[in-house]
């Protein structure tokens, strides 16, 4: 016996970003956040949820629209092919790591939630000096209001702009809104709710899945076929 000893890879407990994507996407989390953000509390994050489920809901038509063989979700070629028809620019590798980073029941298809998160951290990503110029980053004016929102709402709740959001910092933010005794429950809830692989930190992707399934886009509610014509 004594095969046990091998190496520990001792789990990292440590939030550093664990993949490329990750990294850009905490460096372009810090760029924006340096802007500050309009979000006044955690209130006025609530008090938008409506209009960004009205929002990313419309995003539904664009997703049949590029998931051409309409088997709910957009494969690896779809996406390159929408990429195009959006006019974003992206290298092959960057296309393969967010597909692969959204992709969060690899299945090897983008469905609607993914899709929205994997829009979202293009917009974030986007927005470099390179691309300032452009009209649209992703193409869609209303769309890009909503990302900005939950850009700014990720802004806010990250105190100390590392690029993630920390137990204490979701705490602080619903505490400074709300002075209850179930303020703290909540904070903790909704924060166990994002944190999903529980190192204690939350990022821009993780807050983004949380998010859609708040503002409900997670209940599909029966695929109302061929209906609703915006
Ligand atoms: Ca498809
Ligand atoms: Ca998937
Ligand atoms: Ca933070």
């Amino acid at each position: 016996m004594g095969n046990k000893v091998g190496k520990s890879e001792s789990p990292k407990k440590v939030s550093k970003p664990e993949t490329k994507l990750e990294a850009k996407t905490v460096e372009a989390m810090k760029r924006r956040a340096a802007a500050g953000t309009s979000m006044k509390s955690f209130n006025s994050i609530i008090l938008k949820f409506p209009k960004i489920d009205e929002s990313l809901r419309n995003c539904k038509v664009i997703f049949k629209q590029f998931d051409e063989d309409s088997n709910g979700a957009i494969d690896y070629e779809e996406l390159k092919k929408s990429f195009h028809k959006l006019e974003i620019s992206c290298t092959e590798e960057e296309i393969n790591d967010l597909f692969q980073a959204c992709d969060i029941n690899e299945d090897k298809g983008i469905d609607f939630n993914e899709f929205i998160v994997l829009l979202c951290l293009v917009y974030l990503l986007k927005d470099d000096a390179a691309t300032l110029h452009a009209k649209a980053r992703v193409g869609m004016p209303d769309l890009e209001a909503t990302f900005e929102t939950l850009v700014d709402a990720f802004v806010f709740l990250d105190k100390n702009k590392d690029g993630y959001v920390s137990k204490s910092e979701m705490v602080q933010a619903i505490n400074e809104t709300t002075s209850g005794e179930g303020s703290g429950q909540i904070a903790m809830k909704r924060f166990e709710e994002m944190d999903w692989d529980k190192n204690g930190m939350v990022n821009f992707k993780e807050f983004l899945f949380a998010f859609t399934g708040w503002v409900g886009i997670d209940d599909n509610e029966d695929e109302e076929e061929g209906g609703e014509k915006v």
